[in-house]
């Protein structure tokens, strides 16, 4: 045990934590019961600090973000999630449906601020054919072959299917012919039967998203994982949501990263309140320390604030995501964060954090540290 870990488990009186902290500290991996005891326990000082120092040893002191453009080419979506404000019926004075230009001229942007990474992901009309999906992944690398194309959530890609009568191994295999290079996490939301009969009973299950991310790995497409947290979910759910995505990358390898996303619930049906910040900050720790499989935690900055981010980057986060520029979806439930950021703002968020800022592609190599 590094002697400031020691320090601070010597003010700690509770023996199952300190007995489960040990276990950490030596490299063994933890049960469900135990990552909820950690979730339920009231150490979070000692929590951070445990998260902090088995991310140290995966990622030392970097922590990482993207010159990215988010893209949300509509917000029309027939499956209307009563925790989601974004996604609007056709018929919505709000609803929105971008040209194949505005979305390049996004891209163009980006490519001329040095940018990398395009995520694409939004909401799912009825009306729009399988083709379509594959078409913008297609003109987007044709137009702009250097970027690297992150999207559609497994829900998209399900749905495709659906509507495709392919398989999950068609459209991934015609998808990545096109030019798609990794797909992104969302679509998760939390896989308890319970929870999604409330909150999304209509898109894809648990089973069905699982098995898109599995089809992705085993044709060698990288994919992030999400969980959003704060609704009507209860503890034990979302430790049980970590395991199988344990589970999963066990089996294949192919995650790159786990992104908690904090609920927003202004404007949305579920309605709600936010998470509070203890909450946000024990998610970030408890998930560092239960995947221990998984290469990374990002501190999405449009969910947790710029504030919390940098707290969560000592809390066992290693990764800030990116610039975005246009983030629309949490901005619909009301996230009083920035649209965007410049590269300096992210790098000096990350050094006042104290930590490394390293900017990274879609697939964690970096592509510049900035250590003075
Ligand atoms: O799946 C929807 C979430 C997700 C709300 O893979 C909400 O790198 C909070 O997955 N409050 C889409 N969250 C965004 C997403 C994502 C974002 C950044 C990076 C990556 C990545 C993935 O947004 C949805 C849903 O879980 N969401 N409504 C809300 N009210
Ligand atoms: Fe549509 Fe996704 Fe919003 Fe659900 S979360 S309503 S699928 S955009």
């Amino acid at each position: 045990m590094e002697p400031s870990v020691e320090v601070v488990f010597k003010t700690v009186r509770d023996k199952e934590f300190l007995r489960i902290a040990e276990k950490v500290l030596s490299q063994k991996r933890i049960s469900p019961e135990e990552a909820l005891y950690l979730y339920e326990s009231d150490q979070l000082t000692a929590l951070g600090l445990l998260a902090e120092y088995i991310n140290r040893q995966k990622n030392d002191r970097l922590a990482y973000f993207i010159v990215n453009v988010q893209i949300n080419p509509t917000n029309v979506c027939m499956y209307q999630c009563d925790f989601c404000a974004f996604g609007v019926k056709p018929s919505d004075e709000r609803a929105y449906e971008m040209s194949m230009e505005e979305m390049l001229s996004k891209v163009e942007s980006l490519v001329r601020m040095g940018g990398r990474e395009v995520h694409i992901v939004g909401g799912i009309p009825s009306h729009w054919d399988y083709n379509r999906y594959v078409e913008i992944v297609r003109e987007v690398k044709r137009r702009f072959p250097e970027v690297t194309v992150k999207a559609w959530t497994a829900v998209e890609i399900h749905h495709m299917s659906k509507i495709s009568g392919k398989s999950y191994e068609e459209v991934l295999s015609e998808l990545k012919e096109a030019g798609l290079d990794a797909l992104p996490g969302g679509g998760a939301e939390i896989f308890s039967e319970r929870v999604r009969r409330i909150i999304a009973p209509y898109k894809a299950s648990a089973r069905e998203y699982l098995e898109v991310h599995r089809t992705a790995h085993r044709l060698g497409i990288p994919t992030n994982a999400t969980m959003l947290y704060g609704h009507v979910e209860t503890l034990r759910e979302r430790v049980e949501h970590m395991q199988k995505l344990r589970e999963l990358q066990d089996e294949t390898g192919g995650f790159q990263v786990f992104i908690p996303l904090a609920y927003w619930p202004s404007g949305t049906r579920l309605g709600g309140e936010r998470t509070s910040s203890v909450d946000d900050l024990k998610t970030i720790a408890v998930s560092r320390i239960f995947l221990d499989n998984f290469p990374h935690i990002k501190a999405y900055w449009v969910t947790l604030g710029e504030k919390l981010a940098q707290i969560a980057l000592n809390f066992g986060a290693d990764d800030l995501d990116g610039t975005i520029q246009e983030e629309r979806i949490v901005h619909s439930a009301g996230t009083d964060s920035a649209y965007g950021h410049s590269v300096m703002h992210l790098v000096n968020l990350i050094r006042k954090a104290g930590k490394v800022p390293a900017q990274r592609d879609t697939f964690y190599n970096v592509i510049k540290l900035y250590d003075r």
